[in-house]
């Protein structure tokens, strides 16, 4: 099977001949039919997130189940599937909390084995996905069946890229309806943040991005008000939207230290920034510590949403085909397996949203 792999960190990936090794009984083999192509596939593949190499990128992807081992009951040969990199063990105290999203645990799996062969030797799957490739192996619990109406290539964006940004409004920050939210960041999750504000009934929704041509699809998203951050001071134009108060929630979708104190400057007293862009390893914000007290705003990561792709990718796939989510928003450009390298140009550059790879004819 054909797959996107990385041998060393900076440089470009080449589409390479693997095989699977064979199943386990636990796991399932997937037929890919799409993968996103996440900003996480572009850390690792500059260095700047881990990964045991030669892997194969990718981890948001949906495809079509072929082959079940001896103990997999949940799943069958047919079923169409979202494939996630988080796996929790349902026992740990996080998992135990409802907090699966920071199951260590689940983190293993995501630094597994090899699970194919190339000429030269064994490949391990990205974040325990390996999406960017026609075929996967992978444990059964990482798998989420869909209903087949779904199409694939939408609930690819359910793997990784919807699940974060809308579960960070819903879950994290639990927008009420009314509030007011600005999302930092329009690609395909702040898009997804975006779409989550307008699903949970905000009143006001500010977009801001760098990339004024990105704000178009934030306007179709949801936001009733669009920034743009390469002409304008971001938290004077959103104190000014906002009689000078600021948001109730700042979601910042970058992760650099200049957005995240931007998102703490442009939230109201009492407000809560949340925080989805992972920034580097070495990377600090600095922060006012009188007003960290006296402001009285929380600060809070989101990981995943905080979702359980158990529990929350058959809601978002309900929510998108009763069209109350729109994944196709999302949706920059979809690309063959030979063009993953023009997507992260793309990302680079801070131009679109998801970047969707296609294996087979549309589903
Ligand atoms: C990432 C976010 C940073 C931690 C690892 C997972 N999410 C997916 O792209
Ligand atoms: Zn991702
Ligand atoms: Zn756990």
């Amino acid at each position: 099977m054909r797959a996107v792999v990385l041998r060393d960190v900076g440089q470009p990936t080449a589409v390479e001949d693997l095989a699977l090794r064979r199943i386990g009984d636990q796991e399932v083999r997937v037929r890919l039919q799409a993968s996103g192509v996440c900003h996480t596939d572009l850390s690792v593949r500059d260095g700047s997130m881990p990964a045991l190499l030669p892997c194969t990128l990718g981890h948001e992807g949906a495809g079509i189940v072929t082959e079940v081992g001896g103990a997999v009951t949940a799943v069958s040969t047919g079923d169409h599937v979202v494939l996630t990199w988080n796996v929790p063990c349902r026992r740990c105290p996080h998992c135990l909390r409802g907090e699966t999203q920071l199951c260590p645990h689940g983190l293993k799996h995501a630094f597994g084995g090899p699970y194919a062969e190339s000429p030269t030797g064994p490949v391990w799957p990205e974040m325990g996905a390996g999406t960017l490739a026609e075929e996967t192996l992978l444990p059964a619990a990482a798998v989420v069946p869909v209903d087949q109406s779904l199409p694939l290539d939408h609930a690819a964006l359910l793997g990784c890229g919807v699940t974060t940004g809308v579960g960070a409004v819903l879950r994290t920050a639990a927008v009420r309806p009314g509030e007011s939210v600005l999302v930092i960041g329009c690609g395909g999750v702040g898009l997804a943040a975006i779409q989550g504000a307008r699903l949970a009934g905000a009143a006001r929704i500010i977009a801001a991005d760098r990339n004024a041509a990105q704000l178009p699809a934030a306007t179709a998203s949801g936001a009733t008000d669009t920034v743009d951050v390469g002409d304008a001071d971001l938290v004077g134009a959103v104190r000014d939207l906002t009689g000078g108060a600021g948001v109730d929630h700042g979601i910042e979708v970058v992760g650099k230290p200049a957005t995240i104190r931007a998102a703490f400057d442009a939230t109201r007293r009492g407000g809560a920034v949340t925080l989805v862009g992972a920034a580097g390893f070495t990377e600090s914000v600095t922060l006012p510590a009188l007003m960290l007290m006296a402001d009285g705003k929380k600060i809070q990561g989101s990981v995943y949403g905080a979702s359980d792709p158990a529990r929350d990718i058959p809601v978002l796939a309900e929510l998108a085909l009763r069209g109350r989510l729109d994944i196709e928003a999302l949706v920059t450009r979809r690309i063959g397996i030979d063009d993953v390298e023009a997507a992260f140009t793309d990302m680079v550059a801070g131009r679109g949203a998801r970047s969707v790879v296609c294996f087979g004819p549309p589903s």
